[in-house]
């Protein structure tokens, strides 16, 4: 970070429920026969298999962008101005808001997550360390290989009741995506029990496993699912990309 920009893949999970409250802030707001999308930033793209929920900081606000007539994204204001400028939108350098949401409003919703296991959708969940100024706002959690998403996870899953989710929207079996020789087929479980972090809040040894799950996963990974089993994570990273961004599934975005 800090030198040259950040090449992020935005992963396109369609709206396929809107939780209540969400609902209700964008009613009438939409076209019925558009498609509305909360785009998550990734550095990670060969994980996307691995998908089992995502977040969106809860006091986080989010906006209804329209990029199309048939297509509305769900992101800060910040990225869809970015994206504006990127010629993400119909009309480079315009940006137009249909609602506004707090992310607390978006918990619950149902999402398809493109090449995740888990087909029949997933959920919009809080995430206290999203940050506003970075990315979309909008974090796709992918526990088997991100330390951060694998501490959120076991921290909701453990107090439910107590972030108003439902445990079976968190609680899902972890995919292995990726097989390294020093942690196994999931790194970041491996590495959060090894550094014993034992919540979202230990940043310190948290940023500590990302460095080691990154490098040892892009230098030494072997994908074990998708299109690119067998190949090395170096070689199937651009290939996903690709394959994502081929089918409208995910869009180029850098900052
Ligand atoms: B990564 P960098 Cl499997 N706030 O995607 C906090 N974190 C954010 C964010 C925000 N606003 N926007 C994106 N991110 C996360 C996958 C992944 C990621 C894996 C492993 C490591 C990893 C699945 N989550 O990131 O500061 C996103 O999570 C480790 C750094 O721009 C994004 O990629 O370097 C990454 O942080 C971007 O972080």
């Amino acid at each position: 970070e800090g030198v040259g920009p950040q090449e992020y893949t935005g992963i396109k999970l369609k709206v396929l429920e809107f939780a209540e409250e969400a609902k209700a802030a964008v009613e009438g707001k939409i076209p019925a026969d558009a498609n509305v999308y909360m785009v998550a930033a990734t550095l990670r793209p060969e994980t996307m298999y691995g998908q089992t929920c995502c977040f969106v900081g809860p006091r986080i606000q989010y906006g209804v962008f329209r990029v199309s007539e048939k297509e509305y994204f769900i992101i800060t204001e910040r990225a869809a101005r970015n994206m504006a400028f990127q010629g993400v939108f119909e009309n480079r350098g315009e940006y137009p808001s249909v609602a506004t949401l707090n992310g607390q409003s978006l918990i619950g919703t149902k999402v398809h997550a493109p090449l995740s296991v888990y087909t029949e959708g997933i959920r919009v969940l809080p995430m206290e360390t999203v940050l506003a100024t970075k990315g979309t706002g909008v974090v796709t959690s992918v526990p088997s290989d991100s330390p951060d998403d694998y501490a959120t996870v076991t921290e909701l899953a453990k107090k439910a009741d107590y972030y108003k989710i439902k445990k079976e929207w968190v609680d899902l079996p972890i995919v292995p995506i990726i097989r390294t020789p020093s942690y196994g087929d999931k790194t970041a479980e491996f590495l959060v029990k090894q550094l014993k972090i034992n919540s979202p809040k230990d940043t310190k040894q948290l940023a500590e496993a990302k460095e080691l799950a990154y490098k040892e996963g892009f230098y030494l990974g072997t994908m074990i699912i998708g299109d690119f089993k067998d190949e090395e994570v170096q070689a199937a990273k651009p290939k996903v990309r690709g394959q994502l961004i081929k089918k409208g599934e995910a869009i180029a975005y850098s900052e």
